[in-house]
């Protein structure tokens, strides 16, 4: 069976999110092999990737969540045109690396076509199946344009998510690839002893730890919700730990790996 997988690389997988925009060349360039290696089999990757050092922390500073707020509005303004320039760099990583495996791809940053935040934003997302065959469409958490006075928010790559893999047409595989951890776990993963949840059904409760600090978006609970979301219209849906890309190939050429799935 022919696959079409829809993968997001989380923010805290690529870059070192505790410093100021450094990525993770490595892990990136790992995992844009593994996608070479599902390309070259036939199948079909759509890519989108999350901002972790690149956004989440000049966003936060100057809470561009929120929107303008005009005690601030210059350097917001300043802000938001930085964040935007240090996604298309985050994402430059990721598609040199696709490039240097072979890869042809399409990048569509979000400022560019999206107007407003949350999983009901507005655009246009059939280009993302417009591409050629086995071009990859690549595309990123970032700011974008919102109605009214707020002038700009913040799109999570995760809504993205959500929307590409729900509206794009007979989409099989929706992967999460996180950062140091084998998918769903019943305790922060940080706490010793804590298991992988290998089946996790909305609902089920989870004990996790959001880092606000950095974070602006919603960290693994966001996640949990989309992906839930996502299984009443997927039927593969996987948090997979991305430190470990062999685990994409076993998932969609033998139905199963290490990690979580996710039911609605
Ligand atoms: O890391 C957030 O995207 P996420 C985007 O996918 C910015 O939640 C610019 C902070």
């Amino acid at each position: 069976m022919v696959a079409k997988v829809v993968m997001k690389l989380g923010g805290g997988l690529i870059t070192d999110k505790s410093s100021f925009k450094v990525p993770k060349k490595g892990v990136i360039d790992s995992i844009c092999k593994e996608i070479s290696k599902i390309i070259s089999n036939g199948h079909s990757v759509t890519l989108i990737h999350g901002a972790g050092s690149f956004g989440h922390l000049l966003a936060k500073e100057w809470s561009l969540a929120g929107g303008l707020d005009p005690e601030i509005s210059e350097q917001q303004r300043d802000a938001v045109l930085r964040v935007r320039s240090d996604m298309l760099e985050l994402c430059g990583y990721v598609t040199n690396s696709l490039s240097h495996h072979g890869i042809k791809c399409e990048v569509f940053p979000p400022s560019e076509w999206v107007m407003g935040t949350g999983s009901s934003f507005d655009g246009d997302l059939g280009i993302f199946e417009d591409v050629p065959k086995g071009t990859v469409p690549v595309s990123f958490g970032d700011v974008v344009r919102v109605g009214g006075e707020a002038e700009f928010g913040i799109l999570s790559g995760d809504d993205l998510m959500a929307r590409i893999s729900l509206e794009l047409p007979s989409v099989s595989h929706c992967i999460f690839l996180l950062g140091d951890v084998d998918g769903m776990m019943d305790l922060p993963p940080n706490v010793e002893g804590s298991k992988l949840i290998p089946i996790w059904s909305a609902g089920e409760r989870i004990e996790t730890t959001h880092n606000a600090e950095q974070d602006v978006t919603g960290g693994i609970e966001l996640k949990a919700a989309r992906a839930s979301q996502i299984s009443g219209g997927v039927d593969e849906v996987w948090f997979i730990n991305g430190n470990h890309p062999e685990r994409i190939s076993q998932l969609i050429e033998e139905g199963t790996t290490i990690g979580t799935k996710i039911l609605g």
